[in-house]
């Protein structure tokens, strides 16, 4: 199996799902400036959009979009519980997490992401959403170690890979557009947590993050 992932972005998330389950795996690293992998290929031509994560299996299968490739990984190991057994009610509990995390957070970043083509305003408008969901989120911690409870799921993983966004540099350079995660006491310990993780800090350390 091969990941193909850009440092720091969402495709930290599967990364740290393939070290939660101690899964064989190659890492193909693409630029994001120029859409070229690291053995010279050009990306688009795998990824239709040039996006990661991007996982090809061992036939050469390629399986796109983040949860999806998260409840493929995990659904090799059902042991680790990473996902729920499918067909349950908490199997479904993931997929709300997964799917709140894919419209509400990761694309929430994109006016902020795009702010110096967006202007301030585009800035004023996407900050509030996203700090207002984060809230939501810490509230929904409160007396839990994790987004579902006591065991890591892979919901976590993704939460951990969007959530180290909120106060990148190039985010605080911009408008000041960096989210404050101040006050919301049971995130931060979440974040803690899960960045204490041997498979997190592993993933971290591979993709020269810290
Ligand atoms: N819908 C996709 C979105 C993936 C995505 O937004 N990937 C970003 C990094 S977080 C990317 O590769 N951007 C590079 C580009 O678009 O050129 C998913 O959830 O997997």
């Amino acid at each position: 199996m091969k990941l193909y992932y850009i440092p720091g972005a969402c495709s930290l998330s599967p990364h740290i799902v393939l070290n939660e389950l101690g899964l064989d795996f190659d890492l193909v690293k693409v630029d994001h400036k120029t859409h070229r992998t690291q053995d010279g290929r050009d990306f688009r031509e795998l990824s239709p959009f040039g996006y990661v994560p991007l996982l090809e299996l061992d036939d050469g299968t390629m399986l796109r979009e983040g949860p999806a490739i998260v409840q493929y990984l995990a659904d090799l190991k059902p042991a680790s519980r990473l996902a729920p057994e499918n067909g349950t009610l908490e199997r479904y509990r993931l997929q709300e997490w997964l799917s709140f995390l894919t419209s509400e957070i990761h694309k929430g970043f994109i006016p902020l992401l795009y702010a110096v083509l967006a202007g301030k305003y585009g800035v004023e408008t996407a900050k509030p959403k996203l700090e207002q969901r984060y809230a939501w989120i810490d509230a929904q911690l409160a007396g839990r170690d994790y987004l579902m409870g006591d065991g890591f799921t892979a919901a976590d993983a993704y939460l951990y890979a969007l959530t180290q966004w909120g106060q990148a540099a190039w985010l605080a350079s911009v408008y000041r557009a960096d989210i404050h995660f101040d006050g919301l006491d049971n995130l931060r310990a979440w974040y803690q947590r899960v960045r204490a993780r041997p498979a997190v800090r592993k993933a971290l350390d591979t993709e020269g993050l810290r």
